[in-house]
């Protein structure tokens, strides 16, 4: 008899239907879509002020802010950085930019001078846009380089956001000179990816449409949004979660984003109660003061309906601890990845006509994606219930790294499939469950850690031999970097030295938090390092 023939791959799909998905569309024509039904319903509203922008103003000063781009020489293709904590201005450059195809990079405001810088060189950003208090990091940092402030006064050598917010004359000069394709960019986050250092994601107009579209649009969509919802918008702005799960998809659905600018349990809770929030998107750090915060019984959170959490793994107790606290609510996750489009799965408990979800899972891949897990070592796609390397193809992925074609071949392979370096499983319900990563980097509250960034710090300092840098499991944090360091022959550096050192050069949460001095650095003999083996160490 023949031989039999090779085993069909197993692709995952979600249980909705795919949909038409309009992603030929420039991204703010697409978010604006409905705006004449929407125009005077609350579009932003600034926690900390009350200050509010309907729709119609909200699209009007994002098409001044774009005209104003344009004046200052800024062309399709250019590169503009937003560093800012969330306010209106974040949402108004964002898509001022967008309109005339220019792309926005977005970082922490609370990064290091060096931290900006390289992203900075890296993204080839021509304009900053930032708050006062950030522009002693950007001093000698290039001479060509534009930097706006959000606040008054201006400091010296910058330019006032009003500047931005220019008339628009009649001709619109931007509006018939630029032809944005789906393949264009529209965004540059920074992520490190499966492996090395921080890179440039291109995000285009295409794959960000499509995500939004895979979450919110259609008869039935996967998360229901209502021009009446309210989201809470705590999550930086600066990272993709947010930027996609929270801003577009709200502009995209008419509802209303209630803008926090910074994380504070009080304030939090008095906004969710004063504004009738309605969906909360979280981190499971958030998600544990809600659930465990004492001073949460004294308000009233009968509003929210809905709370998304995601960007690192939450645990069934805690998701069963946060549902005692909101039974009205219903609890779920959204798994993401910002090379990713972000979107990979979320909750079908989120849909208009939902499906229950068991705890502890990340939902179901979305709509118009395929979604595939394969074995580590054969990478042949796998069944139901077992785990491998979670892979995921369709429109919404990034288009590539940033002028890195060897990082963005090593993780979209030549059909299209996008290997996350992420280990997790889908179940007979079709319910993806991650249970560990393949890829270092390392996750403080959601937020990115990528040790080969603090291993070239330390290895650059001369009493350093070599060094590893792994995650620690933390309760709150989920994980904290620490290293492991050869010292160099004869030194005496200590622990608090190395720290301290460290701690100069990075944002907060990229900080050591211990030091473990060791003889030598275990590595495979190609050079890679053993991250498993120290990790053992660590339990
Ligand atoms: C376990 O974290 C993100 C994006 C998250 C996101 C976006 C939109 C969540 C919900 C949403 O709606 O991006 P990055 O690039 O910072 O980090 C990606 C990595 C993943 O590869 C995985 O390792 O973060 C981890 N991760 C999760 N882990 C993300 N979401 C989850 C999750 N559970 N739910």
């Amino acid at each position: 008899p023949p031989p039999p023939p090779p085993p069909m791959p197993r692709i995952f799909r979600s249980k909705l239907p795919d949909i038409d998905i309009p992603n030929h569309l420039p991204l703010h024509t697409y978010c604006f879509e409905k705006l004449s039904s929407v125009s005077d319903k609350p579009c932003l509203i600034v926690g900390s002020t009350g200050k509010s922008y309907t729709y119609g103003e909200t699209h009007l000063i994002c098409r001044r802010v774009a005209s104003g781009l344009y004046k200052l020489g800024i062309r399709k293709g250019d590169v503009i950085m937003i560093l800012l904590q969330n306010s209106a201005e974040f949402v108004f450059s964002f898509m001022g930019a967008s309109m005339i195809g220019a792309v926005s990079t977005t970082a922490n405001p609370f990064y290091t001078c060096q931290e900006i810088y390289k992203q900075l060189q890296s993204s080839g950003a021509k304009l900053i846009i930032t708050h006062s208090q950030y522009v002693d990091k950007l001093k000698n940092l290039g001479e060509n380089l534009t930097v706006i402030t959000t606040d008054e006064p201006t400091p010296e050598n910058c330019l006032p956001f009003s500047t931005l917010i220019t008339d628009i004359d009649e001709t619109n000069p931007f509006q018939e000179t630029v032809d944005i394709g789906g393949d264009d960019a529209a965004a540059l986050p920074f992520s490190s990816g499966t492996t090395g250092l921080p890179k440039g994601v291109v995000l285009t107009h295409k794959s960000l449409i499509t995500s939004v579209a895979q979450q919110v649009d259609g008869d039935n969509p996967n998360l229901y949004l209502k021009s009446n919802d309210v989201l809470l918008c705590v999550l930086p702005l600066f990272h993709i979660y947010s930027l996609n799960s929270v801003l577009l998809n709200s502009l995209r659905s008419g509802a209303t984003v209630l803008l926090m600018h910074k994380f504070e349990i009080g304030a939090l809770l008095d906004l969710i109660q004063r504004h009738r929030v309605t969906i909360a998107a979280l981190v499971p750090p958030l998600v544990i003061a809600l659930a465990k915060n004492p001073t949460v019984n004294s308000y009233d959170l009968s509003s929210v309906r809905l709370v998304l959490s995601g960007a690192a793994p939450l645990g069934k107790e805690l998701q069963d601890s946060l549902r005692r606290r909101l039974p009205q609510a219903i609890l779920g996750q959204g798994y993401g990845m910002t090379e990713a489009g972000p979107v990979l799965s979320m909750s079908l408990g989120f849909a208009k006509e939902p499906i229950p979800t068991k705890s502890g899972s990340c939902g179901t891949v979305v709509r118009n994606a395929e979604l595939k897990v394969v074995h580590l070592e054969t990478r042949l796609s796998l069944g139901y219930n077992q785990p491998g390397e979670i892979c995921i193809r369709g429109q919404q992925i990034m288009k590539e790294y940033l002028n890195d074609p060897e990082a963005t071949s090593a993780t979209i392979d030549e059909e299209g499939w996008l290997h996350t370096g992420d280990i997790g499983y889908v179940d007979e319900d079709d319910e993806i469950f991650i249970v560990d990563r393949l890829k270092e980097v390392i996750k403080f509250k959601g937020f990115q850690v990528p040790p080969a960034e603090l291993e070239s710090l330390l290895i650059n300092h001369h009493s350093i031999a070599d060094a590893a840098v792994v995650p620690q499991n933390d309760e709150v944090a989920g994980e904290v970097p620490v290293a492991f360091v050869v010292r160099s022959n004869g030194n005496d550096i200590t622990e608090e030295d190395i720290k301290e050192y460290v701690a100069k050069q990075v944002v907060f949460y990229k900080r050591l938090h211990k030091v473990f001095f060791v003889a030598s650095i275990p590595k495979s003999p190609s050079g890679k390092i053993l991250r498993k083996d120290l990790k053992a160490k660590l339990c």
